[in-house]
């Protein structure tokens, strides 16, 4: 087995600490026992040798022996690959567990993230709202109905999903109790409290003056 790397900043500020994306990908290896170390780019200069591996200068991003691999949903899908933990094998769970991380990102994530955008920035009219309400209140409906995303377990689909709902903003906006109940459950695992918690530890280690 090659070794896994997850790649994060050094350090942000405080706001993020919690819910950087490289917490998907160290939560994603605590669910299928794989093992794992994490490394740092800057945070603050974002040279050739970032951009080479995360073309947008963000993270995270994962290497696997000689591959590198940048998008966490597609870091999720490629640990996916190496444990039925985090996605069944057979076809029908599999297709389920695909569909539901594409949502998460797409239909979920992608109007979740401007809509959060426009409002820390402190825009008067947040024109995403009714979008928003619309995506998080056809999920509300999927949760009401049932426990997990896809295959009757937890799948990484739920790890991803439960990531996009448990934005602090996200999750406070309107009242909809399935999908509290989820998010309160899913971020309850074990996997999720030791990666949260290994992530909040990097970053402090990163406030602390170099020696
Ligand atoms: N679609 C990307 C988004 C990555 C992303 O937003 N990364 C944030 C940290 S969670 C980041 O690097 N932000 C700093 C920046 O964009 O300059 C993914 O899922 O990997």
């Amino acid at each position: 087995m090659t070794e896994l790397i997850v790649w994060t900043y050094d350090r942000v500020p405080e706001g993020p600490r919690g819910f950087v994306r490289d917490l998907r990908l160290r939560w994603a290896c605590e669910e299928a026992g794989l093992a794992y170390s994490v490394r740092t780019v800057p945070f603050g200069e974002r040279g050739p040798e970032h951009l080479a591996r995360q073309p947008f200068g963000q993270v995270p991003f994962l290497s696997d022996g000689g591959l590198s691999i940048f998008e966490s949903g597609a870091g999720l899908l490629h640990l996916a690959r190496k444990s039925e933990k985090l996605m069944p094998r057979d076809p029908e769970g599999e297709a389920q567990t695909l569909q539901w991380t594409i949502a998460a990102l797409n239909s979920v994530e992608m109007v979740s993230v401007p809509w959060w955008y426009l409002e820390v920035t402190g825009a008067a009219d947040n024109g995403l709202t009714g979008w928003l309400e619309s995506r998080l209140g056809h999920v509300e409906a999927v949760l009401r109905e049932r426990e997990w995303l896809a295959a009757d377990r937890f799948t990484v689909a739920d790890l991803l999903m439960a990531d996009v709902l448990r934005v602090k903003k996200v999750r406070s906006f309107g009242d909809r109790p399935a999908t509290e109940a989820y998010v309160a459950r899913i971020t309850e695992r074990a996997a999720f409290r030791k990666a949260h918690a290994d992530q909040m530890a990097h970053f402090a280690a990163g406030d602390e003056p170099a020696q």
